[in-house]
């Protein structure tokens, strides 16, 4: 186990934690249960990115074997009464809001089924791509039960009310392409390169000032869902707090002098 990786939390064997330089890596390793999620994990998740080690500056996260997770562990569903099902519904909303709105982006790699609490957990991230073989699911309607993880607030923001319905009601599927059209992914790849494409992806994030991620992540979709009047103010105020630090203004000059790469299409140039 390298160095860096000693000062993540200590994590249930279903989930496997590596560090790369500036990225952590969080793998869902429980492929015999098709990465289905157990408290343990949804624990492990919540820790894993509540104690990321300071200098962890962009988070992969992906899932061992043919699917990224067949979603919530449903024999341990059979256990709980109601009081205990709202715990247990809150405990996701704690794990998943602690990647959401943690202290970096994350980019998660769908591969096979990404179904019921799954597609919740990849909702919750920043950056979906999506290997072909992915699909998309929505279960829970045809098991009698209803999504538990948050996908009543992030899925209608990513695919709109009425497709979310439609999955559920109908246990329609999407598959990679389709998922892409309709929001769930921001890229689709070929399968396999997923993880490589994760990393570059992490890494360039990582490279971002830590004031323009924070902006990305906790001021944007808090604008999106304001009146604009009080969103064009907040756009303004944090347009200045990130232009004043010292660090975006040796950025521009880098710029303005050359030493900085210029935005082309399809590729970064270096000065
Ligand atoms: C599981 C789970 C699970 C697999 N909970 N054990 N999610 C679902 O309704 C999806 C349920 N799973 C499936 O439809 C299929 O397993 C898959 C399409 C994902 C994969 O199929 P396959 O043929 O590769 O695997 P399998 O043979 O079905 O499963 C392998 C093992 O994983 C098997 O256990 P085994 O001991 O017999 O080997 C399965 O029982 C086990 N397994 N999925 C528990 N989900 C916060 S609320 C969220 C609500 C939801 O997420 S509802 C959606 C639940």
């Amino acid at each position: 186990m390298p160095a860096a990786s000693r000062s993540f939390p200590a994590l249930p064997s279903s989930l496997r934690a590596e560090r790369q330089g500036a990225i952590a890596l969080l793998h869902l390793a429980r492929p015999q249960k098709r990465n289905a999620l157990d408290d343990a994990m949804v624990l492990g998740i919540e820790a894993f990115f509540s104690e990321l080690p300071g200098d962890v500056k962009a988070v992969v996260l992906a899932g061992d074997g043919e699917h990224f997770s067949a979603g919530l562990d449903l024999g341990e569903l059979t256990r709980r009464d109601i009081a205990a099902s709202i715990a247990h519904s809150q405990m996701w909303h704690r794990a998943f809001d602690a990647i959401e709105f943690g202290r970096v982006p994350v980019v998660c790699v769908l591969h096979g089924a990404v179904v019921g609490g799954g597609l919740e957990l990849a909702a919750a991230t920043h950056i979906r791509i999506a290997e072909r073989s992915a699909y998309y699911a929505l279960p829970e309607g045809s098991r009698g039960i209803y999504v538990g993880g948050g996908a009543s607030v992030r899925l209608p923001r990513l695919i709109g009310t009425a497709r979310m319905m439609d999955m559920m009601l109908t246990g329609r599927t999407h598959d990679a392409e389709e998922g892409q059209a309709i929001g769930i992914s921001q890229y689709v790849v070929a399968p396999g390169a997923g993880l490589p494409k994760a990393i570059e992806l992490a890494r360039r994030i990582a490279d971002n000032e830590a004031m323009t991620n924070f902006a990305v992540m906790h001021v944007l979709p808090r604008i999106a869902e304001q009146d604009p009047a009080s969103g064009y103010l907040m756009e303004s105020l944090m347009a200045a707090i990130a232009a004043g630090d010292p660090q975006a203004q040796k950025r521009l000059q880098d710029f303005l002098q050359k030493r900085a790469p210029k935005t082309l299409h399809g590729r970064r140039r270096s000065p």
